[in-house]
C-alpha cells in the first residue's frame, strides 16, 4: 500500500506518572502508524538524555547533581526549546510525531515539589502543542506492582501521588483523552490505535497550535 500523503504531521504525545506504560505505548503506537497506517512516524522522548542540556538533566536523575527545583525545571523546558525546530520540521514535512512526554511532565513533577503551577507553565509558552494527549491513568500502588521503584530521584509513592495530584486537577483538558492504564499491554494498544484511526483526518485539517 501506498504512504498517505499527509499535509502536515500529527503530534500525538503520551503524558502520566511513573510506570504507567508510556513508552511501551508510544512504540506501540509509532509502530502502528508506520505500518498499520502507512503514515511517516518517528517516535521521541523527553527528557533527550542525548544534548548537552539532557547530559545535565541525566546527572540530576541519576542523583550525581543537585541542582535548584527552578534551575532543573529551566533544563527541561530548554531541553524541549531545543528541539523545537526539529519538531517544526518534522510535522511540516508531513512526519508525525508519537511524543513519551512534554511540558505537561515538566509542569507536573516541579509543580509537585510545591512551585506555582503557573510559575512552571510559563516557560512552556510558545513551544507547538500536541494535536492529542493521551494520559495514562492508574493507581501509584498498582504501578508500583510493576516493579520496585528504583534509585532515580522521584521513584517514590508520596511523590508520584502528588505528580498524579497536578495532572489530574491543573493539566488534564476536556480534549485530553484519559486510558485506563492499568490493563494489559495489547488492550490499551488497541483502543489508543482506535482513537487515532478515528480522529485523526480532523485532527490533521488544524493548524499546529502553540502552547499558550
Ligand atoms: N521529567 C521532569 O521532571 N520534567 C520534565 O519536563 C520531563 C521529565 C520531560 C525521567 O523520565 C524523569 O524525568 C521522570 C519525569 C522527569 N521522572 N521520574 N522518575 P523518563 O520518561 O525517562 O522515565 P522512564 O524511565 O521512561 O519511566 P516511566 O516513564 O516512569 O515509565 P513508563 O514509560 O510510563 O512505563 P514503561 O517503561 O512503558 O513500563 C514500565 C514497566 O511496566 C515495564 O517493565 C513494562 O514492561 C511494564 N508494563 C508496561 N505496560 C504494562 C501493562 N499494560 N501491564 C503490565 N505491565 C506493563
Ligand atoms: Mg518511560
Amino acid at each position: 500500500e501506498e504512504k498517505k500523503n499527509m499535509k502536515r504531521g500529527l503530534f500525538i504525545l503520551f503524558e502520566g506518572a511513573d510506570r504507567v506504560g508510556k513508552s511501551t505505548q508510544v512504540q506501540k503506537l509509532g509502530d502502528y502508524l508506520k505500518n498499520g497506517l502507512q503514515l511517516d512516524a518517528k517516535v521521541l522522548r523527553f527528557p533527550d538524555r542525548t544534548t548537552p542540556t539532557g547530559s545535565i538533566i541525566n546527572g540530576y536523575l541519576q542523583n550525581t547533581t543537585q541542582l535548584d527545583d527552578r534551575a532543573i525545571h529551566l533544563l527541561y523546558a530548554a531541553n524541549r526549546w531545543e528541539a523545537k525546530d526539529n519538531l517544526m520540521k518534522l510535522l511540516n514535512s508531513g512526519t508525525s510525531i508519537v511524543v513519551d512526554r512534554y511540558s505537561y511532565s515538566g509542569v507536573a513533577y516541579t509543580a509537585a515539589k510545591g512551585i506555582d503551577v503557573d510559575w512552571c507553565f510559563n516557560c512552556e509558552k510558545g513551544l507547538p502543542e500536541p494535536d492529542l494527549v493521551i494520559y495514562l491513568k492508574m493507581t501509584t500502588e498498582d504501578a508500583t506492582l510493576r516493579g520496585e521503584y528504583g534509585t532515580e530521584r522521584y521513584e517514590k509513592v508520596d511523590f508520584q501521588n502528588k505528580i498524579k495530584q497536578i495532572y489530574e486537577q491543573h493539566l488534564i483538558k476536556p480534549s485530553w483523552k484519559v486510558i485506563n492504564a492499568n490493563r494489559d499491554i495489547d488492550t490499551v494498544s488497541n483502543e489508543i490505535n482506535n482513537i487515532i484511526k478515528t480522529e485523526i483526518n480532523q485532527l490533521i485539517d488544524k493548524p499546529i497550535n502553540y502552547i499558550n
